[in-house]
């Protein structure tokens, strides 16, 4: 039985909801047969968010660690990696928001995730679930906690893998209708989401395919 702590966030800005954690909570109950899944939900701000990861880390000692955030994407969204710099676009949930500043003083300028990205989007298509592989999960409270995450596997348990999906927005969220974006049923998140740990955990490698960008 392999264990993976699963966290999503507390909602942020103008919502109240965050589907991130809503789905979280869903492949709680129902996990990939084989797996024993912890959901975690991390505050949405630039100090509180990396600590509490830690301290879920360290508590639940996973073999894999799959962050989750909201994003306005078209599906399940496999972040590629993590870059050292937060550069908020508004105001975390302590009312921060810095500007160019590192994560980790002296920290490498990015982290790969070490999840295989391609090979879990393409089981999620597979399933008939809208799947990308993403090049930037931002630059607010997303990017860095998965560079907070990547940072801590690298240099306190090297042996475990981890990585960050970015999920859309559900139908009923005001975002939706006020901004015309992308969404998906949060049941149909948390699907894809199973369909990523089940082949996270099963498969080290990824497969060698193009699903690269031009810009
Ligand atoms: N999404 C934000 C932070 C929290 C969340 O769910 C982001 O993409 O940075």
């Amino acid at each position: 039985m392999s264990r993976v702590l699963l966290t999503g966030f507390e909602p942020f800005q103008q919502d109240t909801y965050n589907p991130s954690w809503a789905a979280a909570q869903l492949v709680q109950e129902k996990p990939p047969s084989g797996l024993e899944v912890t959901a975690v939900r991390l505050p949405c701000t630039f100090t509180k968010s990396i600590p509490a990861l830690r301290e879920a880390v360290l508590d639940t000692d996973p073999d894999l660690v799959v962050c989750l955030g909201l994003s306005p994407r078209r599906g399940i969204s496999i972040e590629r990696v993590a870059i050292n710099v937060d550069d908020s676009p508004g105001l975390d949930n302590d009312g921060r928001q810095p500007v160019d500043e590192p994560i980790v003083p002296d920290g490498p300028a990015a982290y790969f995730s070490t999840l295989p990205i391609k090979r879990c989007a393409a089981a999620v298509q597979q399933a008939g679930i809208f799947a990308e592989i993403s090049l930037s999960a931002g630059t607010f409270v997303c990017n860095h906690v998965f560079y907070g995450l990547m940072h801590l596997l690298e240099t306190e348990a090297k042996q475990r893998r981890g990585g960050f999906i970015h999920v859309p927005h559900t139908p009923e969220m005001p975002a939706v209708s006020a901004y015309g974006v992308a969404s998906m049923p949060v049941d149909t998140t948390a699907e894809g989401l199973r369909i990523v740990l089940a082949t996270a955990a099963a498969h080290d490698s990824d497969i060698k395919v193009p699903w690269g960008a031009t810009s």
